[in-house]
């Protein structure tokens, strides 16, 4: 997949909200702060396309952005942020639930970690949510600017001892550096 054209189509909360339109569609999941948005950004080459941010919980809503025209990237709320636990486990946890019991097109999941750090609880609960779904699930390891090659590599292995996936299904990426583009955008093609 080439990305020629990326646009914001609408915010939503809850299913009546969604585009009606019924195009392919690839998800971006994970905790809060772990870079979802920063992906979108890099994915699509359009810097300003998703806010992004220091705080956690800046993604508040279900957002679609159309992609040349015949499929749409979603950017989810994170949690999983001490902070706001309360109201993240009470809004945006029933949020993801109920897009991915929608029926949508959803080809896709990116569930994406920091690279450094291991899969806890939340990782877990949403791989079997998305299993429960029958989605297929790429984890994508982000920030992997933040490492040397070789501490990358050791994370990788620890990740996918944890998740019990093969160390070659997660892929590595940088919103900054750009890693991983090729990868990602070539795994969603075959899912289209
Ligand atoms: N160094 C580095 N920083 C990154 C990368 N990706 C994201 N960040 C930074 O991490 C912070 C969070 O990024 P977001 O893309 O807003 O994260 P998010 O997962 O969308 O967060 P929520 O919307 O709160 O759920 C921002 O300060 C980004 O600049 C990356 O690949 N490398
Ligand atoms: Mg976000």
């Amino acid at each position: 997949m080439k990305i020629t054209d990326a646009v914001f189509v609408k915010s939503a909360i809850k299913p009546n909200d969604f585009p009606s339109e019924k195009l392919p569609e690839y998800a971006f999941f994970g905790r809060s702060n772990v870079g979802k948005s920063s992906l979108i950004n890099m994915l699509s080459g359009k810097k300003g396309l998703v806010k992004t941010g220091r705080t956690p919980g800046v993604t508040r809503t279900i957002n679609f952005f159309r992609i040349n025209n015949s499929c749409f990237f979603v950017d989810l709320p994170g949690f999983g942020f001490a902070k706001a636990s309360k109201e993240v486990k009470d809004t945006f946890f029933p949020m993801i639930k109920n897009y991915l019991g929608s029926g949508r097109n959803l080809k896709i999941a990116f569930l994406l970690i920091d690279c450094r750090r291991t899969p806890g609880d939340y990782e877990e609960e949403m791989i079997a949510m998305l299993a429960d779904a029958r989605i297929p699930t790429a984890v994508v390891a982000t920030k992997c600017d933040k490492l040397s090659k070789l501490q990358c590599a050791i994370q990788m292995a620890k990740i996918a001892q944890v998740l019990n996936i093969e160390k070659n299904d997660i892929f590595a990426t940088s919103a900054k550096s750009g890693a991983g583009k090729k990868e990602l955008l070539g795994l969603a093609g075959k899912y289209a």
